[in-house]
């Protein structure tokens, strides 16, 4: 007998993720997705893995991820609902076929599917496993003043790193590695996909420049922090951009909060000069 699946962990903190998400304004109307990779030990006592519902193409092939499992967001579906009704508008599946079809296991009751941006989830998760074994989740939304930020602000990626780590001292602790920015790009397609992981392989925040940002990392409070931080920044930013600017943080400044956590900030990301 296996326990109700709504009391399982990974959902619990999926649905609160997906509310606190909401209510942070990241996540208007059908806005932003979730993945989150799972061992089917996880799920097996909380549901015969062994009963797929229905089978869908990816559109792609991701062998490395074969036989892996994955909690979603569904496709068209509004984070604002998620909490009243679970197995609407998420979904349980695991990938077969070289990850050409995903089996659904439990949820998209409405005969719905996976959220549209599946390849930039499952692209961008093979390329944080391959950084990092304990990468879990995928993370897309429409936080406001990083998009803002798009509008105004260079989008080469150091630049756009610098003025985030620039804006309060916690960001170069939180994300080290920066962030990377794509250019506007047609979004739900398989080439988004492969540029999103790409850039995934030596940051784990991409900013998708006029619509919003990706982020990865070992677990949904993790990933949520991260972006929580860099919208904050752009957030600051946006508030400052047109005063005159009469204090910053060095780079000098920004080596030392690295140092004091031992943390090596992206290479080449801050002035070799000894300012
Ligand atoms: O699914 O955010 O990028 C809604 C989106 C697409
Ligand atoms: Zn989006």
């Amino acid at each position: 007998m296996s326990e109700p699946i709504l009391t399982a962990p990974f959902l619990v903190e999926m649905i609160r993720t997906a509310s606190n998400m909401y209510q942070h304004g990241w996540d208007e109307r059908n806005g932003g997705n979730i993945s989150l990779r799972l061992d089917e030990t996880e799920i097996s006592p909380f549901l015969d893995t062994s009963t797929v519902l229905r089978t869908l193409p990816t559109g792609f092939d991701a062998p490395a991820l074969d036989g892996t499992c994955f909690l979603l967001t569904g496709a068209g579906k509004y984070f604002k609902n998620v909490p009243y009704d679970p197995p609407k508008n998420l979904g349980l599946i695991r990938l077969a076929d070289a990850g050409r079809t995903a089996e659904i296991l439990w949820g998209f009751s409405d005969g719905g599917r996976f959220t549209s941006e599946l390849p930039a989830h499952l692209m961008s998760h093979s390329a944080r496993l391959a950084e990092d074994p304990n990468s879990r989740v995928v993370m897309h939304c429409h936080p406001a003043n990083l998009i803002a930020m798009t509008y105004v602000h260079d989008l080469d990626p150091r630049a756009f790193t610098r003025t985030l780590w620039q804006m309060c001292t916690e960001c170069i602790m939180v994300f080290p590695d920066g962030v990377n920015v794509l250019p506007w790009m047609l979004c739900g397609t398989n080439e988004i996909g492969a540029a999103t992981a790409a850039q995934m392989h030596t940051a784990r925040l991409v900013v998708w420049a006029q619509h919003g940002i990706y982020g990865a990392g070992t677990s949904l409070d993790e990933t949520f922090g991260l972006i929580e931080t860099a919208e904050k920044a752009a957030e600051i930013y946006m508030k400052i951009a047109h005063l005159p600017r009469k204090a910053t943080i060095t780079d000098a400044q920004l080596r030392q909060v690295a140092a004091h956590l031992k943390l090596t900030p992206r290479e080449g990301f801050l002035e070799t000069t000894n300012l």
